[in-house]
């Protein structure tokens, strides 16, 4: 515990500091960092915001607030994630200039980082597409976008361009392969260039380990790290969707051979979607899914790579070359789902 010790004068702001029995870093996530709590009688997730990715922390909580608030008066049927006031109030605390959110752990319930069936596919699937559902008509004025351009995939395409040629040689060379595939799905930024998608109330990381479920009885309970909810277009939390559902192994795997689309996770997630929207899509958002886990998959493939070539600045790595080998990992899969 004492090497925790740190966090007490945090939790202090939240009048915590007597009762607590354990704190555990969970390791979840590229970004922030996150501990588990435990007290005597309940649980909570305590996280620092990376303010270098989320440069208005503010602004990130009150989207948080907002869109929980607006949930509870539209009896939205799952939990909400609501963060923990502190002594003074706020939705968040700064210490040292950082800024810490507590929220409450959501007792009985499991994050799953592979897809382990269809069912499971189409439960979080309907859960996301049912969080949306129920946010078609929040007030978008209200929202922030808390990280502009974050799903402009021609910009990201832009900025991988820039990183090729400042990186330096031996990284680049070691990248090549990944970068000339890459180079070859520009096409893919063709056509959103030219559609119009109605702005909705996106999550914009609609990964399988954001949907908690019932320890229990397996449900679906409540759709977590709500960072990144911001107006946008649907295509992408479909995409992420894809991107992390349907291959059995997740975007760390080295083994490229078996980084494919599963079909029948596809389909199931594709049907578990569309069911939590209720038929609410327009016309153009339901024929273009398929184009937006393109787009996403590709998107992510870049993000990965140009993070490589740019020395890691962005995402958390155990080693240099991961964001390496997660590009080739999103290329496999991409390729995958192209072959479709
Ligand atoms: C980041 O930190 P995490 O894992 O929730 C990233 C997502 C990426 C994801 C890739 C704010 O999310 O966009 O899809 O890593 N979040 C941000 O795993 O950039
Ligand atoms: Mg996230």
């Amino acid at each position: 515990m004492s090497q925790f010790i740190h966090l007490y004068p945090i939790l202090q702001q939240f009048q915590f500091e007597s009762k607590i029995d354990l704190i555990e870093p969970i390791e979840i996530g590229h970004i922030n960092q996150t501990y588990k709590v435990n007290m005597d009688r309940s649980s909570f997730v305590l996280q620092k915001i990376n303010t270098q990715i989320f440069k208005q922390p503010v602004e990130v909580m009150s989207n948080i607030v907002m869109v929980g608030e607006f949930l509870k008066t539209k009896n939205y049927p799952k939990e909400i994630l609501l963060p923990t006031q502190s002594v003074d109030n706020q939705n968040f605390v700064v210490v040292e200039d950082s800024y810490w959110r507590l929220f409450p752990f959501i007792s009985n319930t499991q994050t799953f980082n592979e897809v382990i069936n269809e069912e499971m596919a189409f439960v979080a699937a309907f859960t996301f597409g049912e969080y949306a559902n129920y946010l078609q008509d929040f007030p978008m004025e209200g929202l922030f976008e808390t990280i502009p351009n974050f799903h402009n995939t021609a910009l990201r395409f832009d900025q991988f361009l820039t990183a090729i040629s400042h990186t330096k040689v031996s990284r680049k060379k070691k990248a090549q392969r990944a970068i000339d595939k890459l180079l070859t799905y520009q096409y893919l930024l063709k056509d959103i260039s030219q559609l119009t998608f109605p702005i909705r109330v996106t999550h914009n990381d609609t990964k399988i380990n954001n949907v908690l479920f019932d320890k229990t009885t397996g449900k679906a309970v409540c759709v977590i790290d709500l960072d990144t909810l911001m107006p946008g277009n649907l295509l992408y939390d479909f995409g992420d969707m894809v991107r992390t559902f349907t291959p059995a192994l997740d975007e760390n795997s080295e083994d490229y051979d078996n980084i494919q689309v599963r079909p029948a996770i596809l389909d199931a997630l594709t049907k578990g979607y569309l069911a939590g929207w209720g038929g609410a899509l327009t016309k153009l958002e339901e024929t273009s899914l398929m184009y937006g886990a393109q787009l996403t998959i590709f998107e992510q493939a870049l993000r990965f790579l140009t993070d490589f070539l740019n020395g890691n600045i962005y995402y958390k790595v155990a080693k240099k070359e991961q964001n390496l080998v997660r590009a080739k990992n999103q290329i496999c899969l991409l390729e995958s789902l192209l072959k479709m």
